[in-house]
Formats: structure tokens, C-alpha cells, sequence
């Protein structure tokens, strides 16, 4: 199996290149985002708990992104290997992540950091804001919370996995076309053939 983590702040292109990188390796992409986001269109219990604070740009509890991505891992005994977009988050997550790969014999091969300059990622947002219906891209004040959430829980994580050697950062500007081709070297350099 080949585990891949696509690491980055918020707009920084991880669903955007996550569709791309399916699609040409196979993986089974594991979005905590759209996971969170298909419980509250349908309006579960989980769904009707995590609104209000996706809404505010707050990270949900461990605890719950943890057990939604203990089942995907066991719904999908078969797959050639997952993409996790948006997870882990917190170290946390992490050190959670690392635990049922292992579980499972397996492990994360490769994190891909997408790095993006602050001001890019609220023009992205705002962006989407303006079409999607997105409650979290309406208003530069909810961005700025999902950023501010990224430095002060999330960044942590790249130092988590650089620790095992297994960070590669890529310049998150440009063009789609021409970001995911550096992503696609960073998988290529570690991917067994
Ligand atoms: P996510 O769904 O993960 O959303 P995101 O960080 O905003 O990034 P996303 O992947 O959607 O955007 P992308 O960069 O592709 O999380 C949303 C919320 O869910 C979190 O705030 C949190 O509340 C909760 N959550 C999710 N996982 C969690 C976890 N593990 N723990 C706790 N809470 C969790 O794209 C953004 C825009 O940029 C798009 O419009 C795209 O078209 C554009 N874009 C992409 N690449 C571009 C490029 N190269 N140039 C120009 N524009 C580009």
C-alpha cells in the first residue's frame, strides 16, 4: 500500500490536486472535509454537531474525525493505498493516523506540503466564497480563523512526520497543471513502481 498525506493550509489546493492525484494513482481519496461536510447535508447527529463550528472556521474534535476515519480505513480493506486530504490536523490526529496504519501493517509513505503566501490563500477563498456554498469562504474574518487554527494546531504536523524523514514541501503557486506536476516528481521519487 502507498499512503500519501496532502498537507497545506486552507486554499492551499489539497481537494483541488486530491481529484488529480486519484485519478492518476489510484489512491482512495479520504477527505475529513467532504466526510464532515456529507453528515450535515444529510443532517446526522455528528452533521448537526460539527455545523457551527465549521461554519466558525474551529477545528471538530479529535475524537470525532478520528473514529470517521477508523471506519473509512476498514470500509476499504482492498485499496492500492489512501490519500488523506485535510487529516490529520492536530498531532493528535496524527499520532492517532499512525496508529491504525500500523494496525494494519502499514504506514504513510510520503507527506506533500503545498506551500502557499498567506494573501493568496484568502483571494482563493473568497473566491470560491463567491460561488460554492461554502459557509466557511463567506467572510475574510472566518478565514482568517481557519488560518489562524492552521498555524497555532495544525502546522505541527508537518514537524510530526519531518521527524521520520518523510515531509516534501511544493510550491503551492502557479498553475494547477504545473503544481500537480511537482507533486507527481515528490510521489514518483517514493512510489515503488
Ligand atoms: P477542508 O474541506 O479540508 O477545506 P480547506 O482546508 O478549506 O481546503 P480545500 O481542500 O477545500 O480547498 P482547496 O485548497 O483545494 O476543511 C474545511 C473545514 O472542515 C475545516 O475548517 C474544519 O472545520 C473541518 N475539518 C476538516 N478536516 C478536519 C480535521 N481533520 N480535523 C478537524 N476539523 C476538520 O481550494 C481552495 C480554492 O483554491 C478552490 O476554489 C480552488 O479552485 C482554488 N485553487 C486551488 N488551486 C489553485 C491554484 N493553483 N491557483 C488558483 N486557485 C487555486
Amino acid at each position: 500500500m502507498f499512503n500519501l498525506i496532502l498537507f497545506g493550509p486552507p486554499g492551499s489546493g489539497k481537494g483541488t490536486q486530491s481529484e488529480k492525484l486519484i485519478s492518476k494513482y489510484g489512491l482512495k481519496h479520504l477527505s475529513t472535509g467532504d466526510l464532515l461536510r456529507s453528515e450535515i447535508a444529510v443532517q446526522t447527529p455528528l452533521g448537526l454537531a460539527v455545523k457551527s463550528l465549521m461554519a466558525e472556521g474551529k477545528l471538530v474534535p479529535d475524537e470525532i474525525v478520528i473514529e470517521m476515519i477508523n471506519s473509512a480505513l476498514d470500509n476499504n480493506p482492498h485499496v492500492n493505498g489512501f490519500l488523506f486530504d485535510g487529516f490529520p490536523r492536530t498531532t493528535a490526529q496524527a499520532e492517532a493516523l499512525d496508529k491504525l496504519l500500523s494496525q494494519k501493517g502499514t504506514e504513510i509513505a510520503l507527506v506533500l506540503a503545498l506551500q502557499v503566501r498567506q494573501q493568496e490563500l484568502v483571494k482563493r477563498l473568497l473566491s470560491r466564497g463567491r460561488t460554492s456554498e461554502r459557509a466557511d469562504d463567506v467572510n475574510e474574518d472566518i478565514i482568517a480563523a481557519r488560518i489562524a487554527e492552521y498555524e497555532k494546531k495544525t502546522a505541527a504536523v508537518a514537524e510530526h512526520y519531518k521527524e521520520f524523514g518523510k515531509v516534501k514541501y511544493v510550491q503551492g503557486e502557479g498553475s494547477i497543471d504545473d503544481i500537480f506536476n511537482l507533486l507527481c516528481e515528490g510521489i514518483d521519487e517514493k512510489k515503488p513502481a
